[in-house]
């Protein structure tokens, strides 16, 4: 990892835990693919959560694990060579500083486009990294089309691919990201019961319209419910997590609500994230979907394209409310 000029404790920022701020959190949505009112359960998760976790997704397991081994073939060969694969300008290998607006986490990473051959220079052999890289992509994108398929029929909107097709399309501006958490050794446990959490990956939403996330058994996810407060996703190697993102919401007139998210980091395990963003093309106008609007019901958000909101965003800091910008008064 790249040595950073001042100590650790002193770039980063930290949560300071107390103990748990609810005895008994709610418990993470679990929907199953294969059941009849899976539709009904995505929605409702959705609207209370912006957040759920899938079983039952399809994607094989094989895909998963030969992913996850090259990930970590690539995270742990030398600085230099992962520096091959140039620096995030969006796309690229980054360490430590995540974005163009001086934001840092304890954290390195490979953003992609899905769109373009990625430059895996640098990478011990490219070639089988770009066939794990493209069978799970492929698996997770298919999962994800069958989600938002789902979504249309559960918010009875038609046609149903009416979400799907965005992702579908060749133009398709989604994003896929690995990252990984190393172990931080500045997790401090102090003996009034508190601990000091190093952030991995700062609160945030996702500006696209879901985000679907697998990790390694590892902790560190939390999301923040609607009252506020966070609450740690117990990590499942087995399945996927959705993330509603800002998009999404829009698209539902706020029906739907992005999820603030962030990674702490863990003192002792390394944690190793895989996420396709699903993201529209970038001429794509992003406006409430018509046959949810009733009678005279208007937009809460101004009219926009992804590309627009897109660069708006890249021009925010992570844990900037995105979607202010964009609405009406
Ligand atoms: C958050 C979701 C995705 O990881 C991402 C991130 C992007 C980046 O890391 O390049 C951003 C962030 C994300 C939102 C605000 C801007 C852009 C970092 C940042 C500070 C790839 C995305 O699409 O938006």
């Amino acid at each position: 990892m790249v040595i950073l000029s001042k100590p650790a404790i002193e770039q980063f920022s930290c949560i300071r835990n107390k103990q748990a701020a609810t005895l008994f959190p709610p418990l993470i949505p679990l929907v199953d693919l294969s059941k009849p009112d899976s539709r009904q359960q995505i929605i409702k998760a959705c609207e209370e959560f912006g957040f759920f976790k899938v079983i039952n997704h399809g994607v094989p397991m094989d895909f998963i694990s030969r992913l996850e081994s090259e990930a970590t073939k690539f995270f742990s060969l030398p600085l230099s060579e992962k520096e091959k694969t140039g620096q995030p300008k969006p796309y690229g290998y980054g360490n430590k500083r995540i974005g163009p607006n001086g934001d840092v986490g304890w954290v390195e990473y490979l953003l992609l486009t899905t769109n373009q051959d990625p430059n895996l220079l640098g990478t011990e052999n490219p070639e089988s990294f770009r066939i794990a890289l493209d069978n799970y992509m492929a698996a997770v994108k298919k999962m994800a089309c069958e989600i938002l398929e789902m979504i249309a029929d559960g918010l009875k909107i038609q046609p149903r691919n009416v979400l799907s097709k965005l992702m579908m399309d060749e133009q398709s501006d989604s994003v896929f990201r690995l990252n990984h958490y190393p172990p931080c050794p500045e997790v401090v446990q102090s003996l009034n019961g508190t601990s000091s959490n190093v952030i991995g990956f700062g609160e945030h939403t996702d500006p696209q319209i879901i985000s679907v996330l697998r990790s390694n058994n590892t902790s560190g996810l939390q999301i923040s419910l609607r009252d506020g407060t966070w609450i740690s996703v117990p990590p499942d190697q087995y399945s996927f997590f959705i993330n509603v993102g800002d998009s999404l919401q829009v698209m539902t007139n706020g029906r739907f609500k992005s999820v603030k998210h962030r990674v702490l980091a863990n003192s002792v395990k390394s944690r190793l994230s895989m996420i396709y963003f699903c993201g529209p093309p970038l001429s794509e106008k992003i406006a409430p979907l018509p046959s949810l609007m009733r009678g005279d019901q208007q937009s809460l958000y101004k009219e926009f394209t992804w590309f627009e909101y897109k660069k708006s965003a890249y021009s925010s800091r992570l844990a900037d409310n995105r979607l202010m910008h964009f609405e009406k008064i």
